[in-house]
């Protein structure tokens, strides 16, 4: 009995080595940890810009805001004016801008009357006070010339191959001319947080669920930045991945069918707005906050874990109707979850001067209803405004 029970065990022990030890070898393979940013050709401050925000993450939560610079509700291409900064006392630590309509040939405005010489000057602003740069592109449909919106069928038509690849690379082309000059006056080109092909498990954009397959759209987004990269040598881009969330559209599942891979992203992130329709109410809005915070943290988890820096890559609730939105709503849902503390930054929406579309705003301006809360927000040491942050752009800072 003895002589046949100890090999037994021994092959039982051996088994259930190999086990583990397959099982630790398909998770090193599935998820691997990067150190830098997936461009292997990045420029010295677009390293370090990943570096430290890297590092930043850990302790503080960037606050950024679409379009600051630019208009606010109760103004238009003011210079200096900022809506953030007149309530808050600082510009925000991130800016975004929306490149929407700089594929088309001529076209001097973005698709919300954003001059992009003007938006150069305000990039090249934002970066030397120290802010965080972050783009986005409504990129119109290039099969029917229609806006983003148009969820015409694209991706076989413009992929190489497609009898429309010609037309998507020249929009690429005018994409990376743009690009190329927004350096600094000696020649250095400003990092930039790219954020291609957007909410894409959502199906309202044409590179959205639905409107294109996952295989196509993880084609186009490697195509776009191997593109960037090798033929047009931009190396001063981080790029962020950011689907709905992992409770919406899709989900986890969604969340991953379509990602990338690692060789194209840099950060990690999701978009998702407190309104999600007209229906919910306030007391709906408070009701979510805890599972915001469970999302933030599962997708501050998820990044870590693959060396990618997490954000919350846009949100916002609509004309901010809740007094304390900012210290209740935001910042306790960061703050609900021990993980979702870690992301890296929070960008809300743009302020629509309200003479061009009333009603479409997501930071306060100065009387607004929230203002008073979001001055407590920012005063939070989790939140930092432009005027907090260490340089973002200096190597092992
Ligand atoms: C949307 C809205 C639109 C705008 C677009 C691109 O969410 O704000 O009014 O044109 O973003 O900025």
């Amino acid at each position: 009995m003895k002589a046949i029970k100890f090999p037994l065990l021994y092959l039982g022990m051996l088994g259930l080595f190999l086990v583990f030890a397959s099982c630790a070898k398909t998770e090193s393979r599935e998820v691997q940890v990067s150190n830098g940013p997936a461009d292997p050709n990045a420029t010295t401050e677009t390293k370090a810009l990943f570096a430290n925000l890297k590092k930043l993450a850990k302790d503080h939560v960037l606050y950024g805001h679409q379009d600051d610079l630019a208009y606010g509700v109760k103004w238009i291409n003011e210079p200096g004016r900022s809506d953030v900064k007149e309530v808050a006392g600082s510009y925000p630590a991130v800016y975004g801008w929306e490149v929407g309509d700089i594929g088309n040939e001529g076209a001097t405005e973005n698709l919300d009357h954003v001059n992009f010489n003007n938006m150069r000057e305000w990039i090249k602003q934002g970066y030397q006070r120290g802010g965080l740069i972050t783009m986005s592109w409504h990129m119109d449909n290039p099969v029917t010339d229609g806006d983003a919106w148009d969820t015409t069928r694209a991706a076989p038509q413009i992929l190489p191959g497609g009898k429309l690849h010609k037309k998507f690379t020249d929009k690429l082309d005018r994409f990376a001319a743009f690009i190329k000059t927004l350096k600094t006056d000696d020649g250095t080109p400003i990092p930039i947080i790219f954020r291609p092909f957007h909410e894409h498990t959502g199906s309202w954009f044409w590179w959205g669920a639905g409107n294109i397959t996952p295989e196509n759209y993880k084609k186009l987004y490697s195509f776009t930045l191997d593109y960037l990269r090798n033929k047009k040598g931009i190396h001063n881009l981080l790029i962020a991945y950011s689907p709905s969330g992992p409770g919406n559209h899709g989900g986890k599942e969604a969340f991953w069918n379509f990602y990338p891979g690692n060789d194209y992203v840099d950060i990690i992130g999701f978009d998702s707005y407190f309104h999600f329709s007209d229906s919910v109410t306030q007391d709906e809005i408070r009701q979510n906050v805890s599972t915001l915070g469970q999302h933030l943290g599962w997708v501050v988890r998820q990044a870590e874990q693959r060396g990618k820096i997490p954000a919350f890559t846009e949100t916002g609730l609509n004309t901010i109707p809740i007094e304390n939105f900012w210290t209740d709503i935001l910042l306790k849902a960061i703050k609900s979850n021990p993980d979702a503390k870690r992301i890296a930054y929070v960008l809300t929406w743009r302020n629509a001067n309200e003479n061009r579309m009333k009603g479409h705003y997501f930071a306060p301006y100065p009387g607004q209803k929230s203002a008073e809360n979001f001055k407590k927000f920012t005063d939070d040491p989790l939140i930092l405004l432009e005027n907090e942050l260490p340089d973002m752009y200096k190597p092992n800072n």
